[in-house]
């Protein structure tokens, strides 16, 4: 009897989780060796130079759809680039090589290289532009809190469904002049606000596990790009998520719509913005709350990296140790 040819499987193997860790050990490690030499640019490239060569030797079929540019406007990992040895799993790509790149040049807390890979067309295709953003962890009945709700609704609904009063309830968000009237109604409604200088995609994250980060919830506008990878990692850990892009000129307009978003005012939820399966990984540049950063050792190179898969929900900690020869 015949045997009917196997379908190629849809989604992405979990064999791929440690190679993604791979990869974003390789960024970290590269961007990591320009940490606090005041250089932005030259850290990004090279955590962008290790994560495009080690991604360029696994065994898939990948398309760039969150990256460093926009079509034809960065050399490498821009929207639409093919990666992978041009055989195995079809797979959407989302990177931020050096996500903090002002942290890693002034050596400050919270660099990481992180990535997500995803089934193909599960991941927005986001410009870069601004996306309004807002983000609560796990355990709350959906639509708690809504991105076109005021902070202070927001905020007494949280309060509300953890039993606390607004008092109790910290957000976090980007320090940036854009949100000094946000952060004044945070304020007003009683809560207290974090503030972060970069680092957006680690602030979503810090959200699901409020008792050891102290982070109740995540308001804001920061990058889109950021902002599809943020929900990647939502998607795995559990929590809600919406983002709104901020087309604001008819240049982002364009822009948008050329990278097939039709509904420009359209309000994404998580799944929107990732949904299928996904795999998140990302290692530790400089110190931070989620990730310590490279140790470089006189004869090995120490790196702490996070791996999270939506399929199974697992959350793997992983501490590499790289010889010095090799990395
Ligand atoms: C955030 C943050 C990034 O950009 O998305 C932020 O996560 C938003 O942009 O680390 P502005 O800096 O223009 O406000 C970063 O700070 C840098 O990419």
């Amino acid at each position: 009897m015949a045997v009917a040819p196997k379908s190629e499987p849809r989604g992405v193997p979990r064999t791929l989780a440690l190679e993604l860790a791979r990869v974003t050990e390789r960024a970290a490690i590269a961007a990591a060796r320009l940490r606090g030499k005041g250089d932005e640019k030259a850290a990004d490239q090279a955590a962008v130079d290790a994560m495009r060569a080690e991604l360029n030797s696994l065994p898939i079929r990948g398309t760039v759809v969150i990256g460093e540019g926009e079509r034809d406007q960065a050399p490498m990992l821009f929207i639409g680039e093919q990666l992978g040895q041009g055989e195995g799993p079809e797979v959407d790509i989302a990177v931020d090589p050096l996500e903090g790149t002002t942290l890693c040049a002034k050596d400050m807390p919270g660099a990481i290289a992180v990535m997500a890979m995803a089934e193909r067309g599960s991941l927005l295709a986001a410009p870069d532009v601004y996306m309004q953003k807002i983000a609560i962890g796990p355990g709350y009945r959906p639509g708690l809190v809504d991105l076109d709700a005021s902070p202070a609704d927001n905020i007494a609904a949280l309060a509300r469904a953890k039993g606390v009063d607004p008092d109790q309830i910290t957000a976090l968000i980007l320090d940036r002049p854009r949100h000094a009237g946000l952060i004044a109604e945070v304020r007003a409604a009683g809560a207290a606000v974090r503030l972060i200088s970069d680092g957006d995609i680690a602030g979503i994250i810090f959200t699901a596990s409020p008792g050891e980060t102290g982070i109740d919830i995540y308001l804001g506008t920061g990058a889109a790009p950021e902002g599809v990878l943020a929900a990647a990692a939502m998607r795995c850990i559990g929590g809600q998520m919406q983002g709104r892009l901020i087309l604001d000129t008819a240049e982002r307009r364009r822009r948008a719509a050329e990278m097939g978003i039709d509904d420009l005012n359209r309000k994404y939820d998580l799944v929107d913005l990732a949904s299928g399966d996904v795999i998140v990984a990302a290692t530790g540049v400089t110190d931070g709350a989620l990730l310590r950063g490279v140790r470089f050792r006189p004869d090995r190179i120490q790196t702490e990296t996070v791996v999270y898969r939506s399929e199974a929900g697992t959350v793997r900690r992983i501490l590499g140790e790289h010889r010095r020869t090799l990395a």
